[in-house]
């Protein structure tokens, strides 16, 4: 007795006859290595499975980049500044933001995750936007139809659930729409990350799922978290192709994502990819890295750097020249500055605004809260009238 999924792959119904394993199953098994294209020196490293992205969509990537470490380093900045709340930074994990998004079309959607503002900036979305939600001031600052990018997600892996049931809607629509996916090596740890490969591989739907092993999840490192022999052998276990990469190899992660995109898109349903990179920093700036981890492992890293290695890459086939790099730090700079200054400008908070757009009606725990909080404001502003030594007349100087 056997069933047919809709793969048409035949599982027995009866353990007596259960079948062989099919000579392609070993295929989903992701590569002994991870893929690398250019080496940490800037080498080009062929692999055969792989081709080369071109020259200009390296040197295009390469900019983004450029652009990726310095809103980095901007926003790790204005944190330290009090000019926004928090901050998990991507610095050293810019390979793989910049690469989730330039493989995607403009039908495409990207689901990403809190660490993930570079890849959302580089989508297109307007980083003064993006910022706002790490302000603390809004309840997301970008629509996400406008370039077809989720909200940013902080609970881990809920996104992969909701990245499914786009895919499958646009599927069911007979849309060429891919999207991609992305979470952390923690995240895999999660229900919702079992049920969304589940689900995307039953159903066939072509979402990639692009997990960033940074080797932390806040402080538990990967080994306390997952004894597979990688995070890329899990795809197997739901009968989706998986691929391990060098997450710090630009040229790489165009190659191994560019493939799972158009596989996705071409009908071959979906597949999992593993970056192995690694968190430079603390998780956020709430964190203390220091209590968990020695300044030695992340020295180790620091030759790994991904924006020095295709600095290297392009420099030694001159497709780089020191102007060109002048020009890409002016970019990179001129977009910093548009973010510094929005960040340094006051913007006026209406705290009733916390109330809206939860539901498209409120419900009456909902009204009732936003009641209170609009009564006890005012009765925060009503002593004003009593004199000088007031709470209103306090704050009021407080303010000055
Ligand atoms: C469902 C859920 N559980 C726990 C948390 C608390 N939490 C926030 S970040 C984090 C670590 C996630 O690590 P990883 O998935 O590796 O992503 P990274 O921060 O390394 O990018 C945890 C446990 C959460 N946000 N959501
Ligand atoms: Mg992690």
């Amino acid at each position: 007795m056997s069933a047919v999924t809709n793969q048409g792959r035949e599982h027995a119904t009866g353990s007596a006859d259960a079948p062989a394993l099919q000579s392609t199953d070993s295929a989903l098994l992701p590569s002994a290595r991870p893929v690398q294209l250019v080496d940490p020196d800037g080498h080009h490293t062929p692999d055969e499975r792989y081709p080369s992205p071109s020259d200009e969509s390296l040197l295009g990537a390469y900019g983004r980049l450029v652009a990726g470490r310095r809103i980095n380093d901007q926003a790790n900045a204005l944190v330290r500044q009090g000019r926004m709340a928090v901050y998990p930074s991507s610095h050293g994990q810019e390979a793989c933001q910049v690469a989730a998004a330039v493989v995607l079309r403009e039908e495409d959607w990207l689901f990403p995750t809190y660490r993930d503002t570079v890849a959302v900036i580089t989508r297109g979305v307007d980083p003064l936007e993006v910022f706002t939600l790490l302000r603390g001031d809004w309840h997301s600052g970008y629509d996400p139809y406008e370039h077809r990018v989720a909200t940013q997600a902080t609970p881990l892996a809920t996104q992969l659930l909701h990245a499914v049931g786009m895919a499958h809607a646009a599927k069911l629509r007979g849309e060429s729409t891919v999207v991609l996916a992305m979470c952390g090596d923690g995240a895999t740890s999660e229900g919702d990350f079992h049920e969304a490969l589940n689900f995307a591989a039953v159903f066939h739907v072509p979402v990639v799922f692009f997990v960033q092993n940074n080797e932390f999840a806040i402080s538990v490192p990967l080994a306390s978290q997952s004894v597979a022999p990688s995070l890329a052998h899990k795809a197997i276990g739901y009968g989706m192709p998986g691929e391990r990469v060098d997450g710090n190899d630009l040229a790489a992660l165009l190659a191994v994502l560019g493939s799972a995109v158009s596989r996705a898109r071409d009908g071959g349903g979906p597949s999992l990819v593993e970056a192995h990179t690694y968190r430079m920093q603390a998780h956020t700036n709430a964190d203390d890295a220091t209590r968990y981890r020695s300044a030695d492992d992340v020295d180790r890293w620091i030759p790994k750097d991904p924006l020095v290695r295709m600095r290297s890459y392009l420099s030694g086939l001159d497709l780089l020249t020191e102007d060109g790099e002048a020009a890409l730090a002016a970019e990179a700079d001129a977009i910093a500055a548009v973010i510094r200054k929005g960040l340094n400008t006051d913007v006026e908070i209406n705290p009733a605004e916390l109330f809206e757009y939860v539901y498209a009606e409120k419900t009456t725990q909902l009204r009732e809260q936003a009641e209170q909080l609009c009564e006890e404001l005012a009765r925060a502003v009503e002593p004003a009238a009593a004199g000088p030594d007031s709470a209103a007349s306090r704050t009021e100087g407080n303010q000055r």
